[in-house]
């Protein structure tokens, strides 16, 4: 299984640049939490990117819910990113036809994919979409785009499961290029046939939070620790985290449980 190599080696070898970058970045600052920064104006947005950004891989944006958007929202977000040495992920969680996710993606007021490096979609309307994402970013020969494959939900009662896990593996192995892992609980697929290179999808855990059992809303938690040992290489967090008295102590908390359990789990 891929999840005891270390993100350095799981990095040098794995072909897609943006994987290597990604592995280099949790390694380098010694953190696989993604901060899902769920803020609705650019200020707080901003605020909350720049006092955490140490501490965090990837801050996930949902870009639509930020009431002021505009091209400050952006160009603040990418100068942080580049500060702080962070990637940039929207969860747009596209869903659609694969004609109109490509409007979606490159066009709009949030032309999502001229700045956010990863992206996720599910594969509800088939597997139309993941090729149009792999299209647009293969036309924009646009290198450090990645798409992750939402193949379960943290939600009660969530449709995403069996049949379309399995299927969600299915539609990843055909798009290499561009669809770099999952969202998911589990690794769902570390097997290597004889004549591929290993493959290597990496996990990305939501629903991590270390001190509450779930939301009002369905949300259902886990802690990082478990999170880790069921599979996960990188642990987003949102509430437990932002919404925390004291957001900076919050996320030196959630790096080091997820530091140290991934550092159990490759200890030989
Ligand atoms: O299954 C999922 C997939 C996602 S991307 N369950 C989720 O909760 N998410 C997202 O993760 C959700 O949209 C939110 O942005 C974040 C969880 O936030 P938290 O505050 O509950 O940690």
């Amino acid at each position: 299984s891929r999840s005891t190599v270390s993100f350095a080696q799981r990095g040098a070898e794995h072909p897609n640049p943006l994987v290597g970058r990604l592995f280099e970045i949790a390694e380098k600052k010694k953190t696989n939490v993604v901060l899902s920064a769920d803020l609705t104006t650019t200020k707080e947005l901003l605020t909350i990117a720049d006092s955490l950004g140490p501490y965090i891989a990837v801050l996930k944006t949902h870009i639509d819910i930020v009431s002021d958007f505009g091209p400050d929202t952006v160009q603040g977000l990418t100068e942080l990113a580049e500060r702080h040495d962070f990637l940039l992920f929207e969860d747009r969680k596209f869903v659609d036809i694969g004609n109109t996710v490509q409007k979606q993606y490159k066009g709009g007021v949030l032309r999502i994919h001229e700045w956010a490096h990863i992206v996720n979609a599910s594969i509800l309307a088939g597997e139309g979409i993941i090729q149009a994402l792999d299209q647009t970013v293969r036309e924009g020969g646009l290198e450090d785009r990645g798409t992750l494959i939402l193949a379960e939900m943290t939600s009660k009662g969530s449709l995403a499961i069996g049949e379309y896990t399995r299927l969600s593996v299915e539609y990843a192995r055909k798009y290499p290029k561009s669809v770099i892992g999952f969202v998911s609980t589990t690794e769902l697929s570390n097997h290597s046939p004889s004549n591929t290179p290993t493959e290597d999808f990496v996990v990305f855990t939501t629903g991590v939070n270390i001190s509450s059992k779930g939301d009002p809303l369905g949300q259902q938690y886990q802690t990082p620790t478990t999170a880790m040992a069921g599979g996960s290489d990188f642990l987003i967090a949102g509430r437990g985290i932002y919404a925390s008295p004291d957001p900076v102590s919050a996320a030196k908390q959630y790096q080091k449980a997820g530091w140290d359990a991934y550092e159990r789990r490759i200890a030989p």
